[in-house]
């Protein structure tokens, strides 16, 4: 299946931190209810069978709204699972060593998180970078917060798809708007939220 990154503005991540492994297919069902364009896999901690295993059922759900499936960290996941793509970090294999692993089509995706790794990371030619975290958050504690100052200057050196990403809540999201994103991942403002399918409208509603 072909995406077209560039129409795709609201970025889900089902984080197993905050979802265990009984209600993934609902909250999946829920996000991409509510409008989620682009939906991942995270599970730190999972064994890769037990990953596979959470996928299989999200790649068909994923298919049957037209949005790809992402898996972290985990290219075997992706190719047996048939998965849309792999995303994954700046200590990671590289992406020119992942995209041979998960082979030709699927999405690569690479986390950064400075302007500068932004700029570098064109270099390696993935299809979208994620940039954050912009606030702390507690998906992701261990790392430093870069503001919303610096989305501009991210936008001005990568011509590509970037999804700005961490602490981004429907409270903060018009700031992050305002200060030069187009595009946003969330984990646990939509994960933790009350109504899901209706949190991420009002995500989409507030995106350019
Ligand atoms: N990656 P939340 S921040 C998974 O900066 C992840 O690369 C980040 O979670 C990065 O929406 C992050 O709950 C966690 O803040 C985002």
């Amino acid at each position: 299946m072909n995406f077209d990154l560039q129409k795709r503005r609201l970025y889900g991540i089902l984080d197993m931190g905050y979802v265990t492994p009984s209600e993934t297919t609902r909250v999946a069902t829920e996000m991409l209810e509510g409008g989620v364009e682009i939906l991942q896999l995270r599970a730190k901690g999972y064994e890769p069978e037990q990953i596979l295993e959470l996928a299989l059922p999200l790649v068909a759900i994923c298919r049957s709204f037209g949005v790809p499936l992402i898996i972290n960290d985990h290219p075997e996941v992706v190719v047996k699972s048939g998965a849309d793509g792999l995303h994954i970090g700046q200590d990671d294999i590289r992406v020119e060593r992942a995209r041979e692993l998960i082979g030709p089509g699927k999405i690569l995706g690479l986390s950064t998180h400075s302007p500068l790794q932004a700029k570098v990371a064109l270099d390696e030619k993935p299809d979208y970078i994620g940039f954050g975290p912009l606030f702390s958050t507690p998906t992701k504690p261990e790392y430093i917060s870069i503001g919303t100052s610096r989305i501009k200057e991210a936008h001005d050196l990568v011509n590509l798809p970037i999804f700005c990403i961490g602490g981004i809540k429907l409270e903060n999201l018009s700031e992050v708007v305002s200060a030069g994103a187009s595009r946003v991942a969330i984990v646990s403002g939509i994960l933790k939220a009350e109504n899901i399918a209706s949190y991420c409208r009002s995500c989409l509603a507030l995106l350019p």
